[in-house]
């Protein structure tokens, strides 16, 4: 709760203390929906495109970024392209080179997004993947990864992973060492540590004073509905509110602004599928809260008999939607990839109108798009 800050786990989950100190791009393609690329201002490997159509509805309009990598041959927007392709959400371009540098480098297409995630997890690209973001209610940053592939289909997750950094390379460790298919909380670093994961604090000075400041507005926003005292106006502890209130779909706390998690499609030179995502999710969010971003089929989806798709965005709301999942089933039916995101975005939006997020899908022949 607030106020308790960095409470220690119960003492049967308690892990040890944190050790002290403890090709080349042949093609960059830039896709754009609505505004052309040159008008942009923006280096070429990025495209901002107007998010949700909406029919009519307001539609949300937010700089989506993404980056693509590509072998060669015409890029773009439902255009059949050569392969490989890497490419995942918002304007992680190292975290893209990376993956291109392990296929380049003879790596699986596993590799390329294990690698290219955790790229963006050293980097703590724009704050939200990684250590030191996202504090949570409680000051802590926790971290969300999953990786699939789709050759076996086999997934490998962590979610609400503690004092352990490189979130992805545990979910790898899923796959590899376990016959399940996500680890959680103090348990899911228990397993880390056991794997030869560095055990270490993921607070910094930035995370730190994210939480205080947040201490400072009363706690201001938070996740809480339907509970006393009044969750708008002040700290908890809160406690349930006899008669709740119904209360329609809520747009939650996140924007634009303070959600940028990395989504990452490989699709390798036989049309191999990976997929991969890692987060420390929403911004001050209840502690033991997960998003969509370690959920098979939410976060990210992969087949190599169809494609592969990746979702970033307000977590809580895409989670009940499947999105990555049923984007790669649009695409099994044959709609290219700008029909099949643009198709799972209007059916979230059916429901929540001015919901943020968006879907990167890419087919096997090496064709994506986003919504
Ligand atoms: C989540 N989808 O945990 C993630 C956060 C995010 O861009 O920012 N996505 O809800």
């Amino acid at each position: 709760m607030p106020g308790h800050f960095r409470k220690p786990p119960p003492a049967g989950n308690r892990l040890p203390p944190p050790r002290p100190g403890a090709g080349r791009m042949h093609r960059l393609s830039s896709l754009l929906r609505g505004v052309p690329a040159a008008r942009m201002g923006r280096s070429a490997a990025m495209a901002a495109a107007a998010a949700g159509s909406g029919g009519g509805r307001r539609a949300v309009v937010a700089q989506l970024l993404l980056v693509v990598l590509q072998l060669a041959g015409s890029c773009g927007a439902g255009t059949t392209a050569a392969l490989p392709v890497v490419i995942n959400t918002w304007a992680f371009r190292k975290a893209t080179e990376t993956a291109w540098r392990v296929l380049q480098l003879g790596g699986s297409e596993l590799d390329a997004v294990e690698k290219g995630c955790g790229q963006c997890e050293i980097d703590q690209c724009d704050g939200s993947v990684g250590y030191g973001g996202s504090p949570d209610e409680s000051g802590e940053t926790t971290l969300d990864a999953m990786i699939m592939d789709g050759n076996t289909m086999e997934v490998g997750a962590v979610a609400d992973l503690r004092r352990v950094k490189n979130a992805i390379g545990v979910a790898r460790k899923v796959i590899e060492h376990t016959k399940h298919t996500l680890l959680v909380g103090e348990s899911a670093s228990l397993f880390a540590v056991r794997m030869g994961f560095p055990y270490e604090d993921l607070t910094t000075p930035k995370s730190l004073s994210m939480y205080s400041k947040w201490l400072n507005q009363s706690c201001q926003p938070n996740y809480w509905k339907n509970v006393v005292p009044d969750s708008s106006k002040s700290c908890g502890p809160y406690k349930r509110l006899e008669k709740a209130i119904c209360e329609k779909w809520t747009i939650s706390l996140r924007n634009v602004h303070n959600h940028d998690t990395i989504g990452m499609v490989v699709i390798g030179g036989n049309g191999t599928v990976a997929s991969g995502t890692s987060t420390n999710g929403g911004v001050h969010k209840i502690p033991g809260r997960v998003g969509d971003s370690p959920i098979a089929g939410a976060g990210s989806y992969a087949d190599s008999t169809a494609g592969g798709a990746a979702a970033t965005g307000d977590g809580d709301i895409m989670m009940r939607f499947l999105p990555s999942y049923q984007a790669v089933e649009y695409m099994r039916m044959g709609m290219d990839p700008t029909v099949a995101c643009q198709k799972v975005i209007s059916r979230i939006q059916k429901y929540v109108p001015e919901f943020f997020g968006a879907v990167i899908c890419a087919n096997t022949t090496g064709s994506y798009d986003m919504a």
